[in-house]
């Protein structure tokens, strides 16, 4: 969900990484990571405990600063690609303000490529949101893979409303930011566009200029983007992939945001205990869940350290719990 803060001049934008299993969504967002400068990121959080393979999501916040004092935040994800994950799909997209989607360039995912736009473009209109005129790239990824089918064949099959289309090779990061400064074009875009009102003196739009850096390039998108409505102020949340039982995560984001950690810490774990219980009630058996042990026992030991000795990375660790043991509960409870 696109906010603007016209105070402190911020725009926010949840952008998800959509796609087949193993199409290398979580390797963009690692590359992303990995290309960023430090500051102008936060952690990238996996939900990826079991294997290699992202079970729930990944989340990377991207924080871009410019000197005139506007903020742009990126909240990418990526979503499970297996069939059977489709609750969390659905999670992961709802209160998207655009999708880049990662296709595998190989022959034999032609299928598990047309499922999964499929998939994404039904999941939208569950949300009563149309893919075509949603904002949305293809990357076409593993261009280095010999017998890669074409361009022409992967837009034919693929590319159904115009989209642009980026060849990527993401696992050496070939392509991979050129899509996510495409995708926060049409993102920016298409706010300025449903807020035409309240549009600010228009700028010319120029992410593709050769040569400068992503966070300005980004912040330059940001900067000609129009201020919005005050009232339609919400920060962009993980609660909000919990409608109407999201308070704990709520509360622990805004308590880490106060940089209050120890009691961010404290409310996650509560937060954690009260989704373990409500599923041991059910099946007596909270370990079905799926939850790391090891996470749940670091947790407890942060739950227990004296506030003034919490650090902000482990309050993170805790929102990161309290996360995954929800989105658990809830795939659960969808009854994947
Ligand atoms: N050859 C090649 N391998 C890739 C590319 N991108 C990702 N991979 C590999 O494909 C596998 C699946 O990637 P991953 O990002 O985990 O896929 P996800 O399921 O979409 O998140 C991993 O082994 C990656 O290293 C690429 O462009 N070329
Ligand atoms: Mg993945």
């Amino acid at each position: 969900m696109s906010t603007v803060n016209p105070l402190a001049r911020e725009i926010s934008a949840k952008i998800v990484y959509y796609g087949p299993g193993l199409s290398g969504k979580t390797t963009s967002l690692q590359q992303i990571h990995a290309s960023v400068r430090p500051e102008t990121r936060g952690e990238l959080v996996s939900l990826s405990t079991e294997g290699d393979r992202t079970l729930f999501f990944d989340f990377l916040p991207l924080k871009i600063e410019q000197v005139r004092g506007l903020t742009l935040r990126l909240q990418l994800y990526t979503v499970p690609g297996q069939v059977f994950y489709d609750a969390t799909r659905k999670l992961v997209l709802n209160g998207a303000d655009g999708v880049v989607f990662v296709a595998d360039s190989q022959p034999a995912a032609r299928d598990t490529n047309a499922e999964s736009i499929d998939n994404l473009a039904q999941n939208l209109g569950e949300l009563g949101i149309s893919l075509a005129e949603f904002p949305h790239v293809l990357q076409y990824n593993k261009r280095d893979l010999p017998g890669a089918l074409s361009v022409e064949a992967l837009r034919a099959a693929l590319n159904r409303h115009g989209a642009p289309e980026i060849e990527t090779v993401a696992s050496r990061g070939l392509g991979i930011l050129a899509g996510l400064k495409e995708i926060t074009r049409l993102v920016v875009r298409d706010l300025r566009a449903r807020q035409p009102a309240r549009r600010a003196t228009p700028r010319p739009l120029e992410l593709s200029g050769g040569g400068s850096e992503l966070a300005s390039q980004l912040s330059a998108a940001a900067e000609a983007s129009a201020p919005a409505d005050p009232a339609a102020l919400v920060p962009v949340s993980f609660s909000r992939l919990f409608p109407g039982e999201g308070a704990a995560i709520a509360a622990t984001e805004h308590a880490l945001r106060e940089r209050t950690y120890g009691e961010a810490a404290r409310i996650a774990a509560d937060g954690v205990a009260a989704v373990l219980s409500r599923t041991s009630a059910e099946d007596g058996r909270a370990a079905r869940l799926g939850l790391d042990p090891q996470e749940l026992l670091r947790l407890s030991r942060i739950a227990a350290t004296p506030d003034e000795a919490v650090t902000e990375r482990d309050a993170l660790f805790a929102l990161y719990v309290l996360v995954a043991a929800k989105v658990k509960a809830s795939a659960r409870s969808a009854g994947r």
